[in-house]
């Protein structure tokens, strides 16, 4: 329901209204998902089990678009529209998506598969969208005033073509780029092979999402739409630690995470616990001989990876983007560093002044992570999420690698946490006193004086 009162006044109830329902009977249903919630793997109509022609993917807290079958042509209906999106509980963002939510649910078929997607726009301003990563017919490829006229408000046009190559790939508008992705506008698409393919290998766990960011006020609920590198809010599939799923595996199983990167910077996506390698990009399957181990990979802006690795390690295994500030949920980054800064005696007199004021930081910014702070509403906090053992102190692409002996085939559920065999945890050491570590002698004052950099600029110009 609540996605609807976003822009309900203005252009969107009047976009709506242009596209007549007489007009939309002709074309494929338009489902709707309300639920951020990761959805189960979708199965075609009249599939079962083994005769499934392949191993579904799954989207973190996305879901795939149910087709139709017309005359050997799988349809299907984007709505491009305004929607309000659960990023984390209690945290709602106006964002522009498709069919109700952002990111846009997942498009999977197989190749060589004819894929005819009508595309209705319900924005407030047109749109396009691009099918990044296809071999496709250039009036198919969605740049908006390059390969076809802008697709106008309350108009709906048509894309067909044929899904040529299988693979890992992406789609998103490529018209006002800027504001529409700033706005959440965008979606994952996977071409399943036809048949074995040489360089890809059946998997028992298939996952896919995009990284995406948006650049939130405290306090507020639609994003900046002209911040570039500033966002303070550091999304998988538009949800942030502890919202985003767990990747689930049963012991031995292999596992592929599909990873599309639609922000404005590089994240070099981590996992602990295991080595996968990198079997795909949207590029396709990478040769064998380029493939090594890695823990760490980075998915540069407009890239994919496809990443693959045998989950042989039971446990709770922390996945995450490594740069450490998109691990975190809204800060101020004007925040001084208080580090070893000694407040004592400060505090009464400031807060006379400003009642509000609180100290921070002078042991670190650990506290944050169980500080119950007053926030404005609608704010998602810096440091959240909990385990078994505390606060984690994370609050952004985050998530937990969850394999377990015991996870069932094809069981997506959070198994809850890993119960560790008792003596394998890193635990405290009881000591009678603390021994002295050896340290260098302290150097006798005025002996040795301090060296003073030196640099010279190319003028010959000495600076001291
Ligand atoms: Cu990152």
């Amino acid at each position: 329901m609540q996605r609807r009162h976003f822009f309900a006044g203005a252009a969107s109830a009047v976009a709506a209204a242009g596209v007549s329902r007489v007009a939309l009977a002709a074309l494929p249903e338009a489902p709707q998902q309300t639920s951020a919630d990761t959805a189960a793997p979708w199965t075609p109509p009249g599939v079962t089990g083994a005769g499934r022609p392949y191993q579904p993917v799954v989207t973190l807290n996305g879901w795939t678009l149910p087709w139709r079958m017309n005359n050997g042509v799988k349809e299907f209906h984007l709505v491009a529209e305004p929607v309000v999106r659960e990023v984390a509980p209690g945290f709602h963002v106006n964002m522009w998506g498709y069919n109700g939510q952002s990111p846009g649910p997942t498009i999977e078929v197989v190749e060589g598969d004819r894929v005819r997607i009508y595309v209705t726009n319900r924005l407030p301003e047109h749109t396009t969208i691009h099918w990044h990563g296809q071999r496709l017919p250039n009036g198919m490829d969605g740049v908006g005033g390059l390969n076809q006229p802008q697709i106008p408000v309350g108009k709906t046009f048509v894309y067909e073509f044929v899904a040529r190559r299988p693979g890992t790939f992406m789609y998103h508008p490529h018209a006002d780029e800027m504001v529409q992705m700033a706005m959440g506008m965008m979606g994952f698409w996977v071409t399943h092979p036809k048949q074995k393919h040489p360089l890809i290998e059946d998997a028992q766990r298939d996952y896919c999402f995009l990284l995406n960011a948006f650049d939130v006020t405290p306090g507020s609920r639609t994003p900046q739409v002209n911040t570039m590198l500033d966002q303070n809010i550091w999304c998988w599939n538009s949800r942030v630690f502890p919202a985003i799923s767990p990747l689930v595996a049963r012991q031995g199983e292999r596992v592929r995470v599909r990873i599309g990167n639609l922000t404005m910077t590089n994240h070099p996506i981590h996992i602990h616990g295991i080595e996968f390698e990198v079997t795909g990009t949207d590029g396709g399957p990478t040769p064998k001989g380029a493939r090594w181990p890695e823990v760490t990979t980075d998915v540069a802006v407009g890239q994919m990876r496809q990443i693959e690795f045998i989950a042989d390690e039971p446990g709770d295994w922390a996945m995450h983007c490594h740069k450490s500030h998109h691990t975190m949920g809204a800060m101020g980054h004007d925040v001084p560093t208080m580090i070893g800064a000694d407040h004592r005696g400060l505090v009464g007199a400031l807060q006379r002044a400003a009642p509000d004021h609180m100290v921070m930081g002078e042991r670190g910014m650990a506290d944050m992570g169980e500080m119950q702070m007053e926030l404005p509403a609608n704010t998602f906090p810096m440091m959240t999420g909990s385990g078994p053992h505390g606060p984690i102190e994370m609050g952004g692409m985050f998530t937990v690698l969850k394999v377990r002996a015991d996870q069932k085939p094809g069981d997506y559920s959070d198994p809850g946490p890993y119960a560790q065999p008792p003596g394998t945890q890193a635990r405290l050491v009881e000591i009678a006193s603390a021994p002295e570590a050896p340290r260098a002698a302290p150097r006798p004052a005025g002996q040795t004086p301090e060296p003073k950099a030196r640099a010279r600029k190319p003028t010959g110009h000495a600076h001291h």
